[in-house]
């Protein structure tokens, strides 16, 4: 069942180092600055972009970051997990009604604009976009 390998994902996480320092994003998940949050299950959080580059934005992140700082510090480990948070970004674009299609982004590091150190998918649409990023 779903819950049980949620669960076992979520036990495992935990057990991974993560030796960087925590951001903004953690203070979001447990609370202590608020959020307008549209999505939570135990292994992610969907939450509205303060800074919103769309008519709608929202970020998914894993509620554990477990060593996750950025996409390109994957490993083996966190494949499921990523997994999880595409499949998440799916279900709340669906919840979003974006239902004439959205996007999907992932800032890595300096070149890649990423700010937060604490990984997150970017979901934006509810308007025409336009293509290729800058
Ligand atoms: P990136 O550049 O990919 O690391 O994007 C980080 C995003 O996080 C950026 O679009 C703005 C958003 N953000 C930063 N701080 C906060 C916050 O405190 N609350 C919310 N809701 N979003 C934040």
């Amino acid at each position: 069942p779903h819950d049980e390998v949620l669960a076992a994902q979520e036990a495992h996480l935990k057990g991974l180092a993560d030796s960087e320092e925590r951001t903004i994003f953690d203070k979001i998940v447990s609370k202590e600055i608020p959020a307008t949050v549209i999505y939570e299950d135990s292994l992610a959080l969907a939450f509205r972009d303060i800074n919103p580059q769309a008519k709608t934005h929202f970020l998914v992140i894993p509620k554990i970051r477990a060593g996750l700082t950025r996409l390109s510090k994957s490993t083996e480990d966190h494949k499921a997990l990523l997994g999880h948070l595409m499949y998440t970004a799916a279900l709340v674009a669906k919840q979003e009604k974006l239902d004439a299609g959205y996007r999907v982004v992932v800032n890595d590091g300096v070149e890649g604009c990423q700010s937060v150190y604490h990984l997150h998918l970017h979901v934006l649409g509810g308007q025409q976009l336009s293509w290729p990023p800058g």
